[in-house]
Parts: structure tokens; C-alpha cells; sequence
């Protein structure tokens, strides 16, 4: 097959990209263009993106991924967008956003929960959606809202995608971490729009990854210096969901962790486990690209070591990250943990003296050196990984001999070598970009430039991608870790 170029566009919680990607059934590379840092803003009483200036960003990097790929003498085949998931932005019927969105971090969803459960019962919510409970799951966040008459909600790469080709569409994968779909069917739930008093046309129809939302509106299109014509086609628009598609896993008892700012640990599974005990254990069943299902939890992530570092910078002391993860690598296992998931954890502001807080709630001291609180978070997320594997095992009637690690997480090699003691199986780690690789190749095939199921796609990240593998040391496991 003849390879093509793509834009990607990938924006995380705390950065955006646009990344240039080629792509053929020999390999995958990915060329960096635009970067752009995003975060929470205090905005109009509560915690907000600030859309407008994300969008501008992805103005810019298209317009750089533009004019990087016909220096080169490529067009760009598509552009493809992907996320964080949950959050949705409201717009009019002239299309225009009524509010910057609000992000899943503003505390206000926690008071909407009792009474939609009142409406809905948590076991009936999950036998459809299938979905964990998270206090700001869309359905929660879209219970504080009033005066939705006349509005469209639009998830973040929805309303990208809106405003590059003017079309409305729901990408499925995310669709899914709403908690108003049908986890067996692939639809709307539409009993739950109805059962809390939501218009069934509130989103736009669903779209599946490969489709083609549409083309690029005139000005967008002049703005950006590409053809009018180019395509922007839906990829796994959340994040996990691009992710999971590249993690370069061979045959099918492998678990995977998605860390980043979260850390999403689970497997991939062909159909949904819609048990009570899975339920209990709270584990999520999110669509994946092909119809996959993401069986996984949240369990917490690198976060906790961003807010840290953030707190930290701003008492006068930035150590560098590597230093640090090597003063907390000498530390004796065994320390204090907390629980890394707890959403006591959720909101910003001070996350030291809250983890110290946390620790000593178990009984347990933990002191403000930034080594020990480093070393504290990477022990917690290790032995949550290890937890919610071995839970996932059980719940889906699975067994894991290998663990793949992709996203920022990948590149610490403290947590995997702590991740692969706690779990007691080998990781491999990478690729880091696993996001934006999912995000091309969804692209790439429906260009047609490959070819074959997920299967296909892992191989072709893993031809190009040099992986690292950490085996558990027995030893560590009793307690001692170097
Ligand atoms: C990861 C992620 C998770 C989702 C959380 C909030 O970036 O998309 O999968 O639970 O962000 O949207």
C-alpha cells in the first residue's frame, strides 16, 4: 500500500499538538509541528477550558502542518482530533459556544449526582452504560445545567471538528464516557434522555471512527492554507480510546495502562461485563475504535505529580523531574501509600499537604521532603495498577501475562519497574505518543494507505517503535526494591 500524510490533532489535559503523521503497512512516524500547553482556568464562578484559545492553537498548528508537508512535497490526506473525554461545550442554533466549557475538575457536578440517581438507579445506569461511576461523568455535568432549549452539547473534539467543517456529529468512543449510552447497542440510551428530561437531539448524531465528518469550511480552509477539500475524519476522538488502538500488544492476554494524567488500567474485551460485581468494582466499559470494549478503571495518574511540582514551583522550588524520580528510586520500598483514585484527589490546589493528609488519615506518616511525596505517589499508582489488574482478571474471565505501558508514563522508568513488582508480570513500556499514533492510523486507514483490524495497527506501531522492558524483581515484591 502507498502511505499518506495526516494532521493529528492531540490535546491532553495539560498540552496540545499537532502532529504530522505518515503512514503505510511498513510504519508509522509522527512529526511534532505545533505544541501548546492547555490547563484549568478560574472562569465565570468555576473551572473551565478556555476553548477559544485552544482553537486558535489548532489553527496555528494546522497552518504550520500546512506548510510543513508542502515544503515537502505531501498533502495532507485528513485531519483527525482527539481529547480528553466527558466535557462538552453548548452551542445556539447559529453555532455559536454559549459558555467556555466548563472542565470535569469544577466540583459543581458532585451535588447533581443524588438526585440523578434518584431518577435513575445506579444498577440500572450501569446494566446500559456499562459506565464507572465518576462524579463528573457528562450525564452528572449536564444535570447542573439550566435553559438548555435551543442548545447542542458537542464533546471537546466534536465541537473541533464543528467548527473546522461546520458539521455536528457525536464520535461513538466518546459518546460512550458520556453515561447516556447503550453499551450493547452502540446508540444513545435514549430511555435516560428521556427519563431526565433531556432532548433526544441534545448531541448530534453518532459518528464511528473512519467516518468522514466532512470537509474544511471556506475560511477555515484559507485561514489554515490547506484544499477546501481536505477531509476531517473521525478517529477515536477520546484520548484512551486512540490509545488502546496503538498499545503494540501480540495476541490478546495483554492488560494495558494509558498513563498520563490519568491513569486508565484495564483490557480490551469484545463485549461488555455488565455484572453487579463489576459495577462494585467500578469498572468501565467505554467503546473502543472497531467496537471494541475498554474494560478499565481510572485509577489515578501523573496528576498528582503535576499538581506537586506545581505547588512546589510556586513555594520557590523546582527540582527537575528526572532528579527527582531518581531521589525517589532511592528510596527503601515499602513507604507510605495512599489511595491514588480517591477523588478527594480530583480538584487542583495543594496537592502535598493533601497527599501528607491523606497518608496520615491511614495511620501512616509520610514527610514533605519532595522525594518521599514522589516516591509516595509512584508506590500508590503502582500497587493501583496491581489491584485493578488482578480485579479485571477476575471480573472478566481473563489472565494477563504482559502489561503495556504507553502515554507520558511510559518514559518513568521508576513507575513501570515499580508497576512490574506490584503486578508481578513484565511491562513494556511505549510507545509514548501511543495517542497520536491511534489517532493516524484510524485515519490512515480509511485513506486506505493500511489495511486490517487492530491487530494489524499494533503491528505496525510495534515495527517502528523501540520498546523497553522492565521484568518484576521477586525481590522488590518482599520489599526491597533496587
Ligand atoms: C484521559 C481521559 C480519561 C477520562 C478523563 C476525563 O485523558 O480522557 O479517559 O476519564 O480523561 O475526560
Amino acid at each position: 500500500v502507498d502511505g499518506g500524510v495526516f494532521a493529528a490533532v492531540d490535546i491532553g489535559a495539560s498540552s496540545g499538538r499537532v502532529i504530522l503523521g505518515r503512514a503505510s503497512g511498513s510504519g508509522v512516524s509522527l512529526q511534532t509541528v505545533h505544541r501548546f500547553p492547555n490547563g484549568v482556568v478560574e472562569h465565570d464562578g468555576g473551572l473551565r477550558w478556555d476553548f477559544d484559545a485552544l482553537f486558535t492553537e489548532v489553527l496555528a498548528g494546522l497552518r504550520t502542518a500546512a506548510t510543513v508537508a508542502s515544503a515537502q512535497g505531501e498533502t495532507i490526506a485528513s485531519i483527525g482530533i482527539d481529547t480528553w473525554a466527558v466535557d462538552y461545550g453548548l452551542v445556539n442554533k447559529a453555532g455559536e459556544l454559549v459558555a467556555q466549557p466548563f472542565s470535569y475538575r469544577d466540583d459543581r457536578s458532585r451535588a447533581a449526582v443524588a438526585p440523578v440517581h434518584a431518577k435513575l438507579d445506579p444498577s440500572r445506569l450501569y446494566q446500559t452504560s456499562g459506565l464507572q461511576f465518576l462524579q463528573f461523568n457528562t450525564i452528572y455535568q449536564l444535570a447542573t445545567e439550566r435553559g438548555l432549549d435551543g442548545l447542542q452539547a458537542l464533546l471537546i473534539p466534536d465541537l473541533i471538528a464543528f467548527r473546522l467543517t461546520g458539521v455536528r456529529r457525536t464520535e461513538a468512543t466518546n459518546a460512550s464516557t458520556t453515561g447516556l449510552f447503550d453499551a450493547v447497542a452502540g446508540e444513545w440510551a435514549t430511555e435516560f434522555f428521556t427519563a431526565l428530561g433531556l432532548r433526544k437531539d441534545l448531541f448530534p448524531p453518532l459518528i464511528q471512527p473512519g467516518e468522514t465528518v466532512g470537509t474544511l469550511l471556506p475560511e477555515i480552509a484559507a485561514q489554515v492554507g490547506l484544499p477546501q477539500v481536505t477531509k476531517v475524519v473521525a478517529v477515536g476522538s477520546h484520548d484512551t480510546a486512540s490509545a488502546v488502538a496503538a498499545v503494540p500488544a501480540q495476541g490478546e492476554n495483554f492488560a494495558y495502562i494509558s498513563s498520563g494524567t490519568w491513569s486508565l488500567v484495564g483490557l480490551e474485551l469484545k463485549h461488555p461485563v455488565l455484572t453487579e460485581a463489576s459495577r462494585e468494582a467500578n469498572f468501565t466499559n467505554e467503546r473502543g475504535v472497531d467496537g471494541t470494549t475498554r474494560y478499565l478503571r481510572n485509577v489515578g495518574g501523573l496528576w498528582l505529580l503535576s499538581e506537586c511540582q506545581r505547588t512546589w514551583a510556586a513555594e520557590g522550588f523546582k527540582p527537575d523531574l528526572t532528579a527527582l524520580l531518581a531521589a525517589a528510586a532511592a528510596l527503601p520500598a515499602g513507604g507510605p501509600q495512599i489511595n491514588a483514585d480517591d477523588p478527594y484527589f480530583i480538584a487542583p490546589d495543594n496537592m502535598p499537604e493533601r497527599i501528607r493528609a491523606a497518608v496520615r488519615r491511614t495511620g501512616d506518616v509520610l514527610s514533605s521532603d519532595p522525594a518521599a511525596i514522589t516516591r509516595c505517589i509512584m508506590d500508590s499508582l503502582a500497587a493501583g495498577y496491581a489491584r485493578t489488574i488482578t480485579a479485571a482478571e477476575r471480573l472478566a474471565g481473563r489472565s494477563v501475562d504482559v502489561v503495556h505501558v504507553v502515554g507520558g508514563g511510559s518514559q518513568n522508568a521508576l513507575l513501570c519497574q515499580l508497576t512490574a513488582n506490584a503486578t508481578g508480570r513484565p511491562v513494556v513500556a511505549g510507545p509514548v505518543e501511543a495517542t497520536a499514533l491511534g489517532n493516524v492510523l484510524v485515519q490512515a486507514r480509511a485513506a486506505g494507505a493500511v489495511a486490517g483490524g487492530l491487530a494489524e495497527l499494533r503491528r505496525i506501531v510495534a515495527t517502528g517503535t523501540s520498546l523497553d522492558r522492565y521484568q518484576p524483581l521477586v525481590a522488590a515484591r518482599q520489599g526491597c526494591v533496587n
